[in-house]
């Protein structure tokens, strides 16, 4: 693998200190432009106050807040970035103190059809800056690849107990897949650390295939895990059908046979409805959010806001909180945010970070969100 060379491109000043800051003051919050970026699709902090953001064309940058520097980072595989296929998700490893051990996903080709994948490197910073991810390993493939570009979900999350990894698989917009058995799109899918499912998933005595956790699901754009270890996903849903779902394990979530929304021709969808076999959503939304990123916000700078969901809106172009009690779960806040938000992160300090994810140069950047009043 050939190291690309170091490449260190400054932010403006301002940016930088975020001086270039959008008025809000109908927003609890202050939002400071940070940095741009070409189409972002998600970021994780490192312990350090480093940011590792990944772009739908298949970058992945490291990049520094205090001073605004982007190093890209080497090692990543090709991504087939057509339609919404994109280098995804990236998150640290709970081992990441010990092996620096980083796992993303992303989209790709593979005799004709596509798939998502996901897989694992350690992260790497050479004396000179240049940096890579050592020995990354493809650990996981969705089943099966299919034609399209579209509905791959590919977000990652570990169990609080860091021994397992919960993947999403979209159903690639093919509808049908989300209730078979033997493929893993349209479920959630608890696997090893190694990629390898996990032992005694809930629905493998059933004949089902091995990683899965949960099923019947469309476009999976975010899952986390609250302070009480619940496990919470949304999913885009058709016309009027966007999602909140609590994951229990071997539940069908009803996709395609059953959701509040109905098809984009027109056809209906059978509602929700108790009796049906189907695992109802918490909150849905008509119209809908399009849910691009999911945070569970846990921090201390917004005191008021912990126990929420924190969801990035896409076509409704919003940043939408959610507030969890328990397994209740209900609309609490919508902010037209003027662009698309593809993903909500929280910051070692407790901010609230976001990236929209336009071009570089149109609506493709990083904010940070701090308490209006201070
Ligand atoms: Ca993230
Ligand atoms: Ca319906």
């Amino acid at each position: 693998m050939t190291a690309l060379p170091l490449i260190l491109i400054a932010c403006s000043a301002e940016n930088a200190t975020g001086q270039n800051s959008a008025a809000a003051a109908d927003k609890p919050f202050k939002t400071s432009v940070i940095a741009d970026f070409d189409s972002p699709w998600a970021m994780t902090f490192l312990p350090d106050g480093r940011a590792l953001v990944t772009e739908k064309a298949g970058e992945m940058i490291l990049f520094d807040p205090r001073n605004g520097t982007k190093i890209p980072i080497a090692g990543i595989p090709a991504v087939d970035s057509a339609g919404q296929g994109a280098l995804m998700d990236v998150v640290l490893s709970p081992t990441f103190a010990r092996d620096k051990a980083v796992y993303f996903s992303f989209s790709e080709e593979r005799d004709g059809v596509k798939g998502v994948a996901l897989a694992k490197g350690a992260f790497n910073q050479a004396s000179d800056g240049t940096t890579k991810l050592d020995g990354v390993t493809v650990l996981f493939r969705a089943s099966p690849y299919v034609d399209g570009n579209g509905h791959y979900s590919g977000r990652i999350a570990f169990s609080p107990d860091g021994q397992y990894l919960f993947f999403t698989n979209g159903e690639r917009q093919k509808f049908d897949p989300a209730q078979d058995p033997k493929a893993t799109l349209g479920k959630v899918l608890r696997l090893n650390l190694d990629g390898t499912p996990a032992a005694n998933n809930p629905l493998a005595a059933k004949g089902f295939h091995p990683a899965i956790w949960s099923y019947g699901h469309r476009n999976l754009l975010g899952i986390a895990f609250d302070k009480d270890g619940r496990l919470w996903e949304q999913e885009m849903g058709p016309k009027g059908g966007d999602e909140v779902n609590l994951i229990k394990p071997s539940l069908n979530y009803g996709w395609p046979k059953a959701s509040n929304g109905s098809h984009y021709d027109g056809r209906d969808i059978p509602d929700h409805k108790a009796g049906d076999g189907f695992e109802a959503p918490k909150v849905w939304w008509n119209p809908v959010i399009s849910p691009g990123g999911l945070l569970y916000y846990a921090g201390d700078m917004f005191p008021q806001w912990k126990n929420s969901l924190f969801i990035g809106g896409l076509s409704s172009q919003s940043l939408v909180r959610v507030k969890l009690d328990g397994e209740k779960a209900e609309k609490a806040d919508q902010w037209d945010m003027g662009a698309r938000i593809r993903e909500v992160e929280q910051g070692p300090d407790g901010a609230l970070w976001l990236l929209e994810d336009g071009k570089e140069g149109s609506q493709g950047r990083m904010l940070k969100l701090t308490p209006a009043a201070s």
